[in-house]
């Protein structure tokens, strides 16, 4: 690896200086080493793509967009495009266009090629060249759109400028037709133009690109890059859709949007804005009526997801200010009165974006940022215009120290509660719910704690279970919607104790999935809309105070039959009336085949569940997805808050979502 960069590095050096040279000098001894070095490159990139993108699934695909992308982005950036485009051709190949001043045509001394090749077939090259400024793309994956060529079947570049444009073509990071002249007609008014198919010998999985993942992302970066069009073009339906996004007001906007089917406490969102050495600071933030806190950060438009130093930057700035302003205006009295960094993020919708020119990623998925002067930034910066902000709006400070109190005063019950708890369970090491009916086995990746809607249904599974490896929960009707309930009233609920306890991870802030004595969650309720709400019930207790476990792919869904058919010996589950009258018109007419529909899991005895549901060898679970934060965020207030508008527009919209969901 090191080699591979040095190697990168001496082209890249070369290439540095290519903004002032425009002779051609060509020694054919040069041009072969070169030459030679770059197929090695490239070659070395489809041998091995996994070590370049991570990945060489659905997600490693989606990818290779970023990767060209983030090079238009570095030109908006440095003020000379505002407007990006993306279009998913027909056929699955990737247009990306920009309107700066294009990728450099002209002939480069140290390597006797025009930069516009180069860019395409040294690694490296594209995330270092031009330098200086903020370059997203030299950051956390920022591995080039050489590697985009390398792992493409086709890659064409055109650049359009001075009325002219200039072509390039490869195959499989072969230049297939050198960079020339053509008379083709201007699809832009000047700019870069990339367009590329993904080698489906390297992209096994899939080639396909998913609308909704570009789009959610395109308008992402709209939001993080404020004045930047994104616009992004389907071509595949037969009608093409086309979407563009625009913010003037950047991350502002997004709070906004974060928060759209919320109650909010203050009209606008507060905005920060600042440069310090260097380092670009941008906060926005608002406060809803939410018991939990949505907080992003980003550093050079990357998710840090682990945090990092501008996000502690940020936390310890907000507790400190709220703080500040709480003794000086006397709202809190005593030291015992301090307001926590969970109680001031009680409510808090934020999102903090920094431009770094030398981000340090560290943390297990390189996500979490470590640049000292990020933290120093941020808080100096975020917290001189919130102090001026909370001076000048009294109100809206003592509403959000108001909040902060109450969310204080719930912390320090529910500690209480969970003291008393600990001293009641005294030397007993596991104090499992009564109800429970656990698995003889005690390793966690052969057990399966099933959550049994109802207890005659729970009862059934008791009986019909496998003993080794199947735990059994019953739970009785709605649990509490945690959603809307503070941290106090969760944790004072009994049914929800009894699934912590069995779960044996604790929750919350010392939540550790380590302690899992399951790695098989099973929601098992009925397949109607009461089953429906007790499993958005309990997904969303799982995913605000057991998330890891949603992350860790551990939470399944038991898909319990509608129907059963039965004619002589023949006998068949079945999931949907379209399935029902399928094998109907397979079967002969007589005897007349007997048809049960299931209403409930209560229905079926003990061997029906087991072989229907709860066998291994037979049963159909599917598995949540750990989606999305952001996007699951959403989904669980717009299903569980109070507003109805909101969940109506998002049903209409997500028909076949909810379907899924049967909500
Ligand atoms: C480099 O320095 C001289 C002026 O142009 C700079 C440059 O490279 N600009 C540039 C690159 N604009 N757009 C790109 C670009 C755009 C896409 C979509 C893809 C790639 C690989 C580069």
């Amino acid at each position: 690896m090191a080699e591979e960069n040095k190697q990168a590095l001496s082209e890249v050096e070369a290439l540095a200086a290519l903004e002032d040279e425009t002779q051609m000098h060509t020694k054919a001894d040069d041009y072969d080493a070169s030459q030679i070095q770059v197929l090695e490159g490239l070659e070395a990139v489809r041998k091995r793509p996994g070590m370049y993108i991570g990945t060489t699934t659905s997600q490693g695909l989606h990818h290779l967009v970023w990767e060209i992308v983030d090079n238009g982005i570095d030109e908006a950036l440095a003020g000379f495009a505002d407007h990006i485009t993306v279009t998913i051709e027909k056929d699955n190949s990737i247009t990306v266009t920009d309107n700066g001043r294009g990728i450099p045509v002209d002939i480069q001394v140290k390597t006797g090629k025009p930069a516009l090749e180069t860019v395409f077939t040294v690694l490296h090259a594209g995330g270092k060249f031009g330098g200086g400024g903020y370059k997203v793309s030299g950051g956390l994956h920022g591995v080039g759109a050489s590697v985009v060529n390398a792992l493409s079947t086709n890659l064409d570049a055109k650049v359009v400028r001075d009325g002219k444009v200039y072509a390039i073509d490869f195959q499989r990071g072969h230049v297939k037709s050198q960079m020339r002249e053509i008379a083709e007609e201007q699809i832009i008014e000047r700019g870069t133009i990339v367009h590329f198919l993904p080698d489906p010998d390297i992209f096994r999985e899939t080639v396909v690109f998913d609308a909704k993942i570009l789009t959610t992302r395109v308008r992402e970066l709209a939001f993080l890059n404020k004045g930047l069009r994104i616009s992004i073009t389907d071509m595949r339906p037969e009608k093409p859709v086309s979407e563009s996004f625009f913010y003037e007001g950047g991350i502002k906007e997004y709070v906004k949007y974060l928060d759209a089917s919320k109650e909010v406490l203050f009209t606008e969102p507060v905005y920060v804005e600042g440069l310090e050495n260097g380092i670009m600071v941008e906060v926005a933030l608002q406060y809803t009526d939410d018991y939990h806190s949505n907080l992003l950060s980003f550093t050079n438009n990357i998710h840090t997801y682990e945090g990092g130093t501008h996000e502690t930057g940020f936390k310890t700035a907000l507790t400190r200010v709220i703080n500040d302003y709480a003794r000086q205006n006397k709202l809190i009295k005593n030291n015992d009165e301090t307001l926590s960094g969970e109680d001031v993020r009680e409510g808090l919708t934020a999102v903090v974006s920094v431009k770094h020119p030398d981000p340090q990623f560290e943390g297990q998925t390189k996500t979490k940022l470590g640049n000292s002067d990020a933290r120093a930034a941020t808080d100096r910066m975020f917290s001189e215009t919130f102090s001026r902000f909370m001076l000048e709006n009294p109100e809206v400070a003592r509403k959000i120290i108001e909040k902060g109190l109450v969310a204080s005063k719930a912390r320090i019950a529910a500690k209480r509660a969970r003291e008393v708890t600990r001293k009641k369970s005294g030397l007993e090491i596991t104090n499992l719910p009564g109800k429970l009916a656990d698995n003889t086995s005690k390793d966690p990746a052969i057990s399966e704690l099933f959550i049994v809607e109802g207890d005659s249904a729970g009862g059934s599974a008791k009986q019909g279970r496998a003993r080794l490896t199947q735990a059994i929960l019953p739970i009785r009707g709605k649990i509490l919607n945690v959603e809307k309930a503070s941290i106090d009233k969760v944790l004072a609920n009994e049914e929800i104790r009894s699934l912590f306890t069995a779960m044996g991870t604790g929750f919350g802030n010392d939540f550790d999935i380590a302690k899992a004595h399951y790695h098989k969650l099973i929601i098992m309720t009925d397949a109607d809309v009461d089953g429906a709400h007790i499993r958005t019930l309990l997904l969303t207790l799982f995913y605000r105070y057991m998330r890891p476990l949603v992350e860790a792919g551990y939470i399944y869904i038991a898909q319990p039959p509608l129907y059963q058919i039965r004619q002589g010996k023949f006998v068949k589950y079945i999931d949907s009336d379209e399935e029902l009258q399928a094998v109907l018109n397979q079967l002969p007419a007589s005897p007349k085949p007997s048809i049960q529909r299931y209403k409930g899991l209560g229905e079926m005895d003990a061997e029906q569940l087991w072989e229907t549901t709860m066998d291994p060898t037979r049963r159909r679970l599917l598995r949540v997805d750990p989606v999305d934060a952001i996007e699951a965020d959403q989904i669980f207030e717009m299903l569980m808050g109070d507003r109805v508008e909101p969940r109506r527009e998002f049903i209409e919209n997500n028909a076949t979502f909810v379907k899924d969901l049967d909500i």
